[in-house]
């Protein structure tokens, strides 16, 4: 720990950028066909923001849909498989995907660290009832706002989900930072850690409440993870996670090696030097306040 200490508190900004731009420069492991495939060009937000075939959410088929694209990935956690899905903002033409993949996913927890608008433009839709009591059909999935709890950083609504064709019905948490432009950095790490402690409080209890109708691996469904390209802000809240996660088992942690991962399975994770060195400021802060850092700087 003390290593890590002195590895942070040395780190200048100027290496740790240079860090990064080594990592940018190393390829994607694998291929977009897929993503690429004229079809599906409809189904990307961003044109240059594509999903490896290796590593794609696919939808289950239906009949008289020839794609089962979607712009999502999994991601492994740490120690874990699968244990986030980083996906774009919904489109309009991709709501009822979304939905979809939240269903046939099991997915319990949803994560957004975006606004639907920022600077004037369109980053995400608005892809989910609003207002408490609201409610909206997506394909065969309706959902209910049941209730919208406000906080200081984020809001967190209770979402009831009905599979019309199987009449099951489910529940779900979305979560939305409201503290995070798109390519910057979070207003606070402090304010962020606690909230990735929120969502895994919750997953845990969601998960805890299946009890045995939950077949998977004790962690849980993926928590699904998005902003507006599924790839800057998505990337930096589950390195964060994974790599705070390290360092609670292990005492150590190492950044660049769990940014590299992530890249390989969600590709471009991570869009700025200033997340990455966000992601080695925020462990150090959060050590700080942890007691786990005696030596100060
Ligand atoms: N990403 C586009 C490009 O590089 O060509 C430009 C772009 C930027 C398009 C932002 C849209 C943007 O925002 P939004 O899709 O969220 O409105
Ligand atoms: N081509 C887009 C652009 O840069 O405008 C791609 C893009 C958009 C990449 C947003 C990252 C973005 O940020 P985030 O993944 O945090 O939404
Ligand atoms: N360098 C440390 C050591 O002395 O073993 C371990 C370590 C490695 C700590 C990497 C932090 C690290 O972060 P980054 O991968 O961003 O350099």
């Amino acid at each position: 720990l003390a290593q890590l200490a002195a590895h942070l508190n040395h780190a200048q900004r100027p290496g740790i950028y240079q860090e990064y731009e080594e990592i940018r420069k190393e390829a994607p492991p694998g291929t977009f066909h897929c993503a690429l495939a004229a079809c599906n060009q409809e189904r990307n937000r961003y044109g240059d923001v594509l999903c490896l075939d290796q590593t794609r959410v696919r939808l289950k088929p239906r009949r008289n849909e020839k794609s089962d694209y979607i712009n999502g990935s999994f991601m492994d956690g740490y120690k874990q498989k699968n244990s986030y899905i980083g996906t774009q903002g919904p489109l309009e033409k991709t709501y009822a995907h979304f939905w979809r993949m939240i269903w046939e996913q099991n997915v319990l927890v949803i994560v957004m660290t975006t606004r639907t608008d920022e600077g004037g433009r369109r980053k995400c839709g608005q892809y989910w009832p609003l207002e408490q009591g609201g409610q909206e059909v997506y394909g065969h999935i309706a959902v209910v706002n049941q209730r919208v709890d406000h906080h200081a950083h984020y809001n967190q609504t209770t979402l009831e989900l009905h599979n019309t064709e199987n009449c099951e019905q489910r529940q779900v948490t979305h979560f939305q930072y409201l503290s995070w432009p798109d390519y910057g950095v979070p207003t606070s790490a402090v304010t962020l850690i606690d909230f990735l402690a929120v969502l895994k409080r919750q997953q845990r209890a969601a998960v805890g409440a299946l009890g045995s109708q939950w077949k998977g691996h004790s962690a849980g469904p993926p928590i699904v993870v998005h902003c507006s390209a599924g790839i800057g802000r998505t990337g930096t809240l589950c390195a964060l996670d994974i790599c705070l996660s390290q360092l609670q088992d292990t005492g150590s942690l190492n950044i660049s090696q769990t940014v590299r991962r992530m890249r390989r399975q969600r590709a471009f994770s991570i869009q700025t030097p200033e997340q990455y060195y966000f992601c080695h400021n925020a462990i150090l802060e959060h050590a700080h306040t942890q007691g786990m850092l005696t030596t100060s700087h």
